[in-house]
């Protein structure tokens, strides 16, 4: 069984990711009234994909015995100074929550709790994952620089995601 202190570390993180999920479909929204309708699709999507990993943890904690404690999800950002901040923070929140389930993993080894450890090993890789793909985004930001035609084709470009795809 898991024990309290691993619950209540795992319920934080369950509302992490929902407020992931919170903070990308603002993000989402910012694009559609940039007129930017492929970021809007990108991050509706990682919106979906945080919500998921969310429910990952509500499962995994139901099936250690333990209960659900659900919390205030904090308001997300309403407004960025550009599509390359937006996605700048993006980054600089994946790189949270990436030291997030690191220290959740590190109280798993001290507890000795193989299971949760066991399970939070698909969070360390998709942690490398959402960084790796958010810094592509970055980098493409700063070839495109500010120029309107480049804007366009990225946009075009993030609007080919699929669900269940991470580019
Ligand atoms: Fe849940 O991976 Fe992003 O935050």
């Amino acid at each position: 069984m898991i024990s309290e202190k691993m619950e209540a570390a795992l319920n934080e993180q369950l509302n992490k990711e929902f407020f992931s999920s919170y903070l990308y479909l603002s993000m989402a929204a910012y694009f559609e009234n940039k007129g930017l309708p492929g970021m809007a699709n990108w991050m509706k999507l990682q919106a979906e994909e945080e919500h998921q990993h969310g429910t990952k943890f509500y499962e995994f904690i139901i099936k250690g015995g333990r209960r659900i404690k659900l919390t205030s999800i904090e308001e997300p950002k309403f407004e960025w100074t550009s599509a390359k901040n937006a996605f700048e923070e993006s980054l600089a929140h994946e790189q949270f929550i990436t030291k997030s389930i690191n220290e959740l993993t590190d109280l798993a080894i001290q507890e000795k709790d193989h299971a949760t450890k066991t399970f939070l090993q698909w969070f360390v890789d998709e942690q490398l994952e959402e960084e790796a793909t958010v810094q592509q985004i970055v980098e493409s930001f700063k070839l495109v620089s500010d120029h309107p035609a480049g804007l366009f084709m990225l946009d075009r470009e993030l609007g080919q995601r699929m669900q269940g795809a991470a580019e």
